[in-house]
């Protein structure tokens, strides 16, 4: 006998129970919905009723958590930032007032010879002592911005509390109403020749305040005067070494050189990022080495690039995202078993040259394997390529999406360098090198309106996006340094047209600093080129402007480029320098008044951002000449193989 199921379950049945036809009128449909609704038991109706009040209740209560942890997401930093993973929002802090007096002026430059990622736990799990402080700093300064404005003590210029702290041009050049200091930072020329030594005491003045209250952790809080943990390796102090080496500033290298001799260890149970421990670790102790010669630092990257192999241990041979230094093991973010296109083939300059200098075919065996496997898939676009890839089955996934920013960035930069670096001898790498700017010029390049500046866009499943990361702006100097060794000299122009379209991104905000993303107006009639949504206001320090601005002097001398970057200096220091020591990031690049600190100084300021100012403003062309060093994506230099033919 059949006995009819228990029902321990309320049903409601929506599916048509009338014959006829099919009439879809908005009265039918309103009719319909409302007999459906009367057909249910008073049970159902009373617990649909229940469920519906409970959701949005819930709604309510969850509204202002839910639109901060999606700004949140929106402003870290996209790269895997690169930078990246998403990051928390930092709470936004002020300053305390400028007791100290201006810096000690730096020594005679010396020619010796530049939303993320980490796992959350981490990343917070040694603030605890600079948290419980936190609150008190920032209320504390909050309260003395007040009292300083009122009583005109205080002169609030964002992260900047006095003039006095910023470091370039004579008092003079900043003081005058009309002087050129006055109108966004634009330079004097007559001070030109000190502007190397304005980095160096720009880096000093950083420097004090990593060494003050973050020495030997990741990366700098100058508000709160503390510290934040990535990973747990002195991720600054290793990024900085050889920017101290080309800065010639022997007396903090031998410090930090002191502490990698003696506390710096690699045996520790901690997660990693394969690509951010290899570009800024892994590069930043070969290019110590390089510069050096001093075989601490090659025996410490021969450490950090052993412990990092597992990464590659996968069924596709494309590496994961993440290693566990201390046991040996790796994995995927916990989301997913996808890699990011750009950390896996940004991870090869690095352990290429590894195994160059230590003769053991492995290293540069794992990464060439990444190379060759990206170079025949299915999924790219004239040469671009998606974002994602998966460590299982080594196939693009999330395909459709191509761009230059965020995820894809580096992929393009290394394929060029790789080719550099091993002597031009790879053919395969510069083919597709080439065959992606011709992918660039015919999928992302557009115009803006009104000025016609040129941008790189992404592409969406076909769908154009006017929008451009300032992660981009690494694209001029990479183009300029391929034209710089034989390719098109179209490249050169599109880099010159380029650099001014990322120099526009500064000068039009109201700091003269770059917003994170920029979208492009190309409407006839649009009264100006660059829009800035709300979300896409911070400025991280990043250095890709900068780095191009670099190479487009190296190449051209023509002097533009170095004023431009004199500028960017300066509003560096008016807006992100932090009277204790450290320059933070922000989050509002359009507003003067009040940018908005947000409490941390990213690594690659150090490590990139003020070695490639330095560099741009020496006017010492074989200080890393381009033609013996090719640089990483993290702006440590590394040799250009000697020829063996
Ligand atoms: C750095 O870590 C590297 O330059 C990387 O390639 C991109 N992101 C940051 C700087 O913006």
């Amino acid at each position: 006998m059949h006995t009819p199921p228990r029902q321990d379950y309320v049903s409601i049945n929506f599916a048509g129970q009338r014959s006829g036809s099919y009439n879809n009128s908005k009265q039918w449909r309103r009719q319909s919905c409302w007999r459906k609704w009367k057909q249910l038991s008073r049970l159902q109706r009373s617990l649909i009723l229940f469920i519906l009040v409970l959701l949005f209740i819930c709604g309510i209560a969850t509204y202002p958590t839910v639109t901060e942890h999606l700004s949140g997401l929106t402003e870290g930093e996209q790269h895997t930032d690169s930078n990246s993973v998403l990051r928390p929002v930092v709470p936004h802090v002020l300053p305390e007032p400028l007791k100290q007096a201006r810096p000690p002026l730096p020594e005679p430059t010396s020619k010796k010879l530049s939303n993320r990622r980490g796992p959350p736990v981490l990343q917070n799990r040694l603030q605890k002592k600079g948290n419980a402080s936190d609150t008190v700093v920032d209320d504390k300064a909050a309260e003395t911005k007040k009292e300083g404005e009122d009583n005109g003590v205080i002169s609030w210029r964002g992260a900047v509390i006095d003039t006095d702290q910023a470091t370039e041009g004579t008092k003079d050049e900043q003081n005058s109403e009309d002087s050129p200091a006055n109108q966004k930072g634009k330079p004097s020329k007559e001070s030109e020749a000190n502007w190397p030594e304005a980095v160096q005491q720009s880096f000093r003045h950083a420097w004090k305040g990593y060494k003050d209250f973050a020495w030997g952790h990741d990366e700098l809080r100058p508000l709160s005067k503390s510290y934040s943990e990535w990973f747990g390796l002195g991720l600054t102090l290793i990024d900085a070494l050889d920017t101290m080496w080309i800065l010639g500033l022997k007396e903090e290298f031998e410090e930090a050189k002191a502490w990698v001799a003696t506390e710096l260890t690699f045996n520790k149970n901690v997660d990693v990022n394969l690509f951010e421990s290899t570009i800024r670790i892994l590069g930043g102790l070969l290019s110590t080495y390089a510069l050096t010669g001093d075989s601490l630092f090659l025996d410490k990257a021969k450490d950090i690039g052993s412990r990092l192999m597992p990464a590659f241990n996968t069924p596709s041979k494309i590496p994961y995202s993440d290693v566990n230094i201390g046991k040996g093991t790796a994995h995927p973010p916990r989301w997913t078993s996808d890699s990011t296109v750009a950390e896996v083939t940004s991870i090869q300059l690095e352990f290429r040259e590894l195994s160059r200098l230590t003769q053991e075919p492995q290293y540069q065996a794992a990464v060439a394997e990444v190379m060759k496997q990206v170079h025949k898939l299915d999924g790219k676009l004239d040469g671009l390529v998606p974002m994602f890839i998966n460590t299982n089955n080594g196939q693009f996934t999330h395909q459709g999406i191509y761009t230059l920013g965020a995820r894809a960035d580096s992929y393009y930069e290394y394929l060029l360098k790789q080719w550099i670096q091993g002597g031009k001898k790879e053919d395969q790498l510069l083919e597709d090198y080439l065959q992606a700017i011709e992918g660039v010029k015919r999928n992302l390049l557009q115009k803006s309106s009104p000025n016609g500046l040129t941008f790189v866009g992404e592409l969406s499943h076909g769908q154009f996006s006017p929008k451009m990361d300032h992660l981009v702006c690494f694209l001029p100097g990479t183009l300029a340094l391929g034209a710089h060794n034989g390719l098109p000299n179209d490249h050169m122009d599109l880099a010159k047209q380029l650099m001014e379209t990322c120099y526009q991104m500064y000068v039009q905000m109201e700091t003269g600093l770059s917003p994170e993303i920029v979208h492009f107006n190309m409407h006839e009639g649009s009264t100006r080129d660059i829009e800035v949504k709300l979300a896409d206001r911070h400025n991280l320090l990043r250095p890709e402007t900068v780095e191009s601005l670099f190479y487009l002097y190296r190449f051209t001398k023509d002097q533009k480029y170095r004023d431009w970057g004199y500028e960017i200096l300066q509003n560096f220091n008016k807006y992100t320098k932090v009277s204790s020591g450290g320059y933070t990031s922000i989050n509002n690049v359009r507003d003067p008044d009040y940018p908005s600190p947000r409490d941390k100084m990213e690594s690659f300021f150090l490590g990139e951002t003020l070695k490639y100012l330095y560099l741009l403003f020496s006017d010492d062309p074989n200080l890393i000449s381009l033609d013996q060093y090719v640089f990483n994506t993290e702006a440590h230099p590394l040799p250009i193989w000697p020829s063996t033919v």
